[in-house]
């Protein structure tokens, strides 16, 4: 909120020095007991603040990890992410994005966490999400829109990840359809779009993001330890989370208001500068079975398209793509 923005503004630039309850209450224009409320806002948060009587606050330290201040503070949108939740510790973002759309929360509310202890990919499947390392987070959009055109969210939230990327490490990363970020082959973000809906309209889409941000090999389980990767790892440096999340919101904004505008033909532009294994085998696993050929790039509504030996050419919607060696 904006008191509890002003309130830290207020302790910060007070340099370790305190400032009474009623001197807060009188900077920020609102009552004392607002500013008492914030300050626990602020605990909640992981700022730690020191309490004496007489004296008033003192801002002794703030969180090391992702804030919604350091976040907001750097923010260039409009919409995405000028609601913004973070949480230290959640079983997954997504359920509790899901809540915040149930009841009313706004278009471009974003839910983040510091760590999910029971993150989830597409199906069910666990999403790794280690304390404080990546980037675990949901995005609530309300597109009045069909729901079909649901799953082009993946693609669009995906390149505005890959830009982010780029911008903020140098790295060229690569999206494998629909919902991989790779780099040399190595997953380093997954996107889930969940979408709450009618038969002809979205009322809300839930889009995930988890981006691996600062592990090192060894934080990663022994079952994705050959497959994943973190930014940190292929940079060489450690990253910042909070950049890299005012990136991802910055062009996702752009993405999305253009694709609203001018639908997905200039996105898809985009989305195949980026793309990883156009034009080679592949092997798609759908719920309806294998399909192997090869990759001959995506439809005008972001439909995968397979040619298998016999000539024949597949419309794929949803499947886990695999690149044979
Ligand atoms: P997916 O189904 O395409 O990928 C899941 C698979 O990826 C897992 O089965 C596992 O093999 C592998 N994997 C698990 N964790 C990691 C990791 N940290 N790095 C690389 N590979 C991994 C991808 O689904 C969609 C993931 C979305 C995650 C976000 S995080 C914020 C939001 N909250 C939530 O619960 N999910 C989303």
């Amino acid at each position: 909120s904006s008191i509890k923005k002003q309130l830290y503004e207020a302790l910060a630039n007070a340099d370790g020095n305190y400032l009474s309850g009623q001197a807060l209450a009188n900077i920020i224009g609102c009552s004392r007991t607002a500013i008492w409320k914030h300050i626990e806002e602020l605990r909640k948060s992981g700022f730690e603040l020191e309490a004496v009587r007489k004296k008033g606050y003192r801002l002794i330290s703030k969180p090391a990890h992702l804030s919604e201040h350091d976040i907001l503070f750097g923010l260039a949108t409009k919409t995405i992410g000028r609601s913004f939740h973070y949480y230290d510790s959640v079983e997954s973002t997504q359920t509790i994005a899901h809540k915040a759309a149930r009841e009313g929360a706004p278009e471009g509310t974003v839910i983040i966490a510091g760590e999910q202890t029971g993150g989830k990919g597409r199906m069910s499947r666990p999403w790794h999400s280690s304390k404080q390392k990546g980037i675990w987070m949901s995005m609530i959009v309300r597109p009045k829109l069909p729901p079909e055109r649901a799953p082009q969210f993946t693609l669009i939230t995906a390149i505005a990840c890959a830009r982010a990327i780029e911008e903020v490490t140098g790295l060229e990363p690569h999206i494998k359809w629909p919902n991989d970020i790779l780099y040399k082959g190595k997953k380093l973000t997954g996107i889930l779009t969940e979408l709450q809906g009618e038969a002809d309209k979205v009322n809300f889409l839930i889009i995930g993001i988890g981006m691996n941000v600062n592990q090192t090999k060894d934080d990663f389980p022994e079952e994705v330890k050959e497959r994943a990767t973190s930014l940190e790892i292929e940079s060489g440096n450690s990253v910042s989370k909070t950049k890299v999340v005012q990136n991802i919101l910055k062009y996702f904004e752009k993405y999305y208001n253009l694709y609203m505008e001018k639908g997905f033909a200039p996105l898809k532009i985009m989305w195949e500068s980026y793309a990883a294994g156009i034009g080679k085998p592949i092997i798609a696993r759908t719920l309806n079975g294998e399909i192997s050929g090869i990759a001959l790039g995506i439809t005008d509504e972001g439909i995968l398209k397979v040619e298998d030996q016999d000539g024949n050419i597949h419309h794929i919607y949803s499947a886990d793509i695999e690149f044979p060696s």
